[in-house]
């Protein structure tokens, strides 16, 4: 070869060498319910497929809703409860998802399925993500434990909290007054005249020392003493617990709302065939497993909870009987019936 046929040949080497370690890596923008994975799942998922996960963290599914409407940027994948995957549904904002894709959507339990099939009718559009309940976290450095002994939501009401200003609920108008129906002996899905009177008339009573609706900063704030009492999601709950012995958390007795959150992909993912490998990511047994064990919240994997811990399987905050099951509500979608609930909310929050 010639000197200058040599050269040019190297210069190119060099070229495409240099354009292949800068080019750039594809991109996945996520968008989860804080402290809802475990984060070396990010970083293991981006080393396997060479690619940039962009993560970012809602405290509500209204507040999802809102950014995923006025976004200029567009998430490929987020994790809206069960009655959101209707709203998204509705809004045609979903990808009907290619099960060909998601050679792991077996592994997920039957009956979890059967339940999601409320919210989104043939499993097409979702994939069951995690699920739990909301109780009442508290300190019990400032709770003395006669005033939890009752066990029940009306804790919000003791006047042992009176002109303290150190009760927070959360900022999700389905949890708030669900929590007043449940209470006051209904589903948390009765938009009756009734049902919604009843919890109406607790919630002013509640009112009286709940100082924010707020569904993030409860967590840092049970733990320096600016609230004692909080309305909270048992796996956040537990994951603070784990760090904090002077914090405990209950479901109160007389049952209490019950969510299910799940993996959407929306229609306008600019990188769908990454999305799917997500998802499917999240669905093998062992990835799942080692994301519940960290979240807290059980799995509607099942191939993941058959090889769950027994401190996981027997913890009652996070696997409770199926007697108490019974007393829990899923938030259903309500369609237009919702506003109901959101002028009490309005309404509370105003007053
Ligand atoms: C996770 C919050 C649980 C989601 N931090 C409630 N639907």
């Amino acid at each position: 070869m010639k000197k200058t046929t040599l050269i040019i040949a190297l210069g190119i080497l060099i070229a495409i060498l240099i354009s292949g370690c800068t080019a750039k890596k594809p991109v996945l923008y996520i968008f989860n319910w804080s402290d809802y994975i475990d984060p070396a799942l990010i970083k293991e998922f981006e080393a396997e497929h060479d690619c940039k996960i962009k993560y970012s963290t809602f405290d509500s599914n209204e507040n999802m809703l809102t950014k995923i409407k006025s976004a200029t940027q567009s998430f490929d994948i987020i994790f809206p409860s069960g009655d959101h995957v209707s709203i998204l549904r509705e809004l045609d904002m979903l990808e009907e998802l290619d099960r060909e894709k998601l050679s792991n959507f077996d592994n997920l339990n039957p009956q979890l399925l059967e339940k999601a099939r409320s919210f989104d009718p043939e499993n097409k559009y979702s994939i069951p993500y995690a699920w739990g309940l909301t109780g009442l976290m508290y300190n019990k450095t400032f709770v003395p434990e006669n005033i939890v002994a009752s066990g029940g939501w009306n804790i919000l009401a003791d006047s042992f909290f009176d002109n303290k200003n150190k009760i927070t609920m959360l900022d999700d108008a389905r949890e708030v007054i669900g929590a007043a129906l449940v209470y006051s002996g209904y589903s948390a899905n009765d938009v009756s005249e009734e049902a919604l009177t009843a919890a109406h008339e607790v919630l002013k009573v509640w009112d009286r020392n709940i100082t924010q609706f707020d569904s993030d900063s409860y967590k840092n704030e049970l733990q320096d003493g600016t609230t004692w009492l909080a309305q909270a999601y048992n796996g956040d709950a537990l994951q603070q617990m784990a760090e904090n012995s002077d914090l405990d958390f209950i479901l109160p007795k007389e049952g209490a709302a019950m969510w299910m959150d799940n993996i959407v992909m929306l229609n306008s993912s600019q990188n769908k065939d990454l999305a799917y490998e997500f998802i499917n990511f999240l669905l093998e047994a062992e990835i799942a497993q080692r994301n519940s064990e960290y979240t807290m919240y059980p799995t509607p994997n099942l191939a993941a909870m058959r090889n769950m811990g027994e401190a996981f399987i027997l913890n009652e905050l996070i696997n409770p009987s199926e007697e108490y099951l019974e007393k829990c509500y899923m938030i259903d979608f309500l369609g237009d019936e919702a506003r109901k609930i959101d002028s009490i909310y309005e309404d509370i929050k105003m007053n």
